[in-house]
């Protein structure tokens, strides 16, 4: 037995790793004998048990390649996941490190000790090849930061895939031994083949590499028309590990919450929206490569459901992340799917759809198939904006008939806006404003800020016409933390911008049940009144946005969010802050009258 090393110092990234190493293995009852176990590697009091040698199952008789795949703020990643089980299925050692959580509410930036656990347990792992799923641009700058850390900090390769380096292959080949253009499953296999192998890989189809300095481009291999012969996501998987909170722990987050997330489909969204990443992959990407729309059969998208089940009973819901459910499935998809689903997994299901596809027989089938919620873009409430700007062709009619019928069907629903595009006017926000105070309630609504994707159709005339410049192109155009809350309405609107403060407020306003729809409807009528004055609008919508984080109507910090030097002001003259405070409720108690009257 070799003579134990001295446990790393309290505090260290590896102290840390040890003890989340030793608690999951306690948890599944194992010892960490150094040297004990042939398989096994050590490093001080670290251990981590390697695979058992697969090598022997390949039918090639090559050698397996050791891989970590890495997902950034993204625990649910379908693509590490599906790439993980392509990789394990041909004989390759693979570990999944879920590197921070997509947290909607709040952002939660990397810290330094995070950043060296990573490092740390990659020590550990000792891996040939790194892979880092870059699913959007959102994460590209983390993604390349931590490429070249990788890089400079162990002897493992680096590859990038996702929808981001797929269409900005030569920024990410600046941090990567490899780029992987596409879908990944094939590649990422030959990539991981070569490497353990020592062959040359500079004719892998999909993948971008240098090879005696000169940049590589390799084409996009035609797309496999049977996903059925993919193997199961990974879930459950032993070798997972997710870092957050300042902690390391050898667990798969997905296994931690009741929800299942999986897709039916790749592709499969027929509609060319300006301002989605989607029709630049399947038209450009993909283009003469086959059919990018690919259902997978029934029975294995239950057979998926059923295994995880069996990993993780406590599963209660499953997400269906198919951009658009069941659209132009193949004949007979749809209806074998709402009599399997409920005999066969008896869960309910959310999905995305279509305000322009949604049809009264499709929702009862799915209805009674087990269907919870739907979530579906809207974007603007102004159908000018929607067909000119962002080339979605449906009427305000099509979009209040399928929010009846799923209101009808008790389906509860979500809708997702964008209230920042450059060539909205006031007439349009205005509209947006109206679309929402006419659906029928309950719902949700998510307010998006306009993300310019690389490669969009908006992001092209945005740029030709001046609107933006080539540095805002997504990722560069803010700092992480605003990207990340792009997506959460927020009051920081300049107050001098007195219009659009007003309208993104009533936008707000009318989106969450805290002030009644009468009031807001008497607000409107008033607009020209607040447009001049739209302190109190603003004040009543960070109220609101404050009591959906925290559950409370805190209308002080609201003040003080929308105008600072006021409620310093007051604050520094109590009683004048008392009068304000009277005044408020006083206005706030006439409003209501005004509403039952
Ligand atoms: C489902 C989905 C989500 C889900 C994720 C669910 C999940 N469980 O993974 C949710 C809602 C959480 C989500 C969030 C976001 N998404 Co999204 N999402 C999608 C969608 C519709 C499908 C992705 C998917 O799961 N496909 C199935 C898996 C198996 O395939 P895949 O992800 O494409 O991965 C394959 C390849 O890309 C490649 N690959 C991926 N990673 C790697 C890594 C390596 C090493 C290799 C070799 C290969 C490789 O191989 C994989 C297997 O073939 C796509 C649209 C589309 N059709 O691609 C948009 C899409 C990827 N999302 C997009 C965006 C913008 C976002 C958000 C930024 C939205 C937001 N503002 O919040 C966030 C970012 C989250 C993050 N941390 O990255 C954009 C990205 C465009 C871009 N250029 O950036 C897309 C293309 C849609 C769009 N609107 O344009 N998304
Ligand atoms: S419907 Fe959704 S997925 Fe399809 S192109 Fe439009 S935004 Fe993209």
């Amino acid at each position: 037995m070799p003579e134990r090393a001295p446990s790393p110092p309290e505090g260290t990234p590896l102290a840390a790793l040890e003890v989340a190493l030793a608690k999951a293995d306690r948890v599944r009852g194992r010892h960490h004998v150094p040297g004990a176990h042939g398989a096994g590697r050590t490093r001080g009091d670290v251990r981590i048990e390697a695979k058992a040698d697969t090598s022997s199952d390949r039918a090639t008789g090559a050698r397996p390649a050791t891989v970590c795949l890495i997902s950034l703020y993204l625990s649910e990643s379908l693509a590490v996941r599906q790439l993980c089980a392509s990789l394990k299925a041909h004989g390759h050692r693979c570990s999944l490190i879920f590197f921070k959580e997509f947290r909607w509410e709040v952002f939660r930036p990397v810290t330094a000790r995070e950043e060296e656990l990573l490092l740390a347990l990659l020590g550990e792992l000792k891996p040939d090849l790194v892979g880092i799923s870059l699913t959007s641009s959102l994460v590209a700058d983390l993604a390349y930061d931590l490429a070249d850390k990788v890089r400079d900090r162990t002897t493992a390769k680096v590859i990038v895939g996702g929808a981001h380096p797929s269409v900005s292959p030569e920024e990410a080949l600046e941090h990567a031994d490899f780029v992987c253009r596409g879908e990944g499953e094939d590649a990422i296999i030959e990539v991981a083949d070569a490497i353990a192998n020592g062959r040359a890989f500079d004719q892998i189809a999909n993948i971008w590499t240098r090879h005696n300095g000169e940049v590589v481009h390799n084409d996009v291999r035609p797309l496999e028309a049977n996903l059925d012969l993919l193997p199961f996501v990974a879930f459950g998987d032993p070798d997972s590990y997710r870092i957050e909170d300042d902690r390391l722990d050898r667990l798969d987050p997905a296994t931690q919450i009741p929800l299942y997330h999986t897709t039916a489909s790749r592709m499969a969204c027929p509609f060319n929206c300006t301002f989605c990443g989607g029709p630049w992959l399947r038209r450009v990407l993909y283009a003469g490569k086959g059919q990018p729309r690919r259902y997978r059969s029934v029975g294995h998208i239950l057979g998926e459901i059923k295994q995880a089940r069996e990993r993780h009973p406590g599963i209660q819901q499953v997400q269906f992340w198919d951009e658009v459910f069941a659209v132009r499935a193949p004949e007979g998809w749809l209806d074998e799917f709402c009599e399997r689903f409920p005999r066969e997994i008896g869960l309910p299901f959310g999905i995305w759809s279509h305000p322009g596809l949604l049809i009264e027989p499709t929702i009862e089938k799915l209805k009674r198939a087990g269907l919870k919620k739907v979530v579906m873009g809207v974007e603007s409430g102004s159908q000018h904006v929607r067909r000119e700007v962002l080339n979605r062709k449906e009427t305000d009619a099509a979009i209040l008939r399928s929010a009846d019928i799923l209101k009808r069907h008790g389906v509860e629903v979500g809708y997702d806006f964008i209230v920042d595009i450059p060539w909205l006017t006031e007439e349009n926000l205005r509209g947006t404003f109206t679309l929402i105070m006419q659906l029928p309630e309950p719902f949700e609504v998510g307010i998006h800020s306009l993300s310019f994707l690389p490669g969009t159709a908006i992001t092209e005339r945005a740029l030709a016409e001046g609107k933006i410049s080539k540095e805002q192109v997504s990722r560069a155009n803010q700092p992480l933390p605003e990207r990340f809350e792009s997506h959460l309405w927020k009051s920081g609107l300049s107050i001098r911008d007195r219009s659009s403060a007003f309208w993104h407020s009533m936008i707000y306003l009318a989106s969450v049940p805290l002030v009644p729809k009468p009031l807001l409807w008497r607000a409107y009528r008033w607009s020209a009144l607040f447009k001049l004055f739209p302190g109190p609008v603003m004040i009543a919508a960070e109220a609101a946005r404050m009591k959906g984080e925290t559950g409370e109507v805190k209308l002080w910090e609201a003040l003080d969010a929308v105008h600072p030097r006021l409620a310093g002001f007051l604050a520094r003259h109590p009683r004048l802050g008392a009068v304000a405070n009277r005044v408020v409720r006083k206005v706030g108690r006439w409003g209501y009258r005004l509403v039952e009257r």
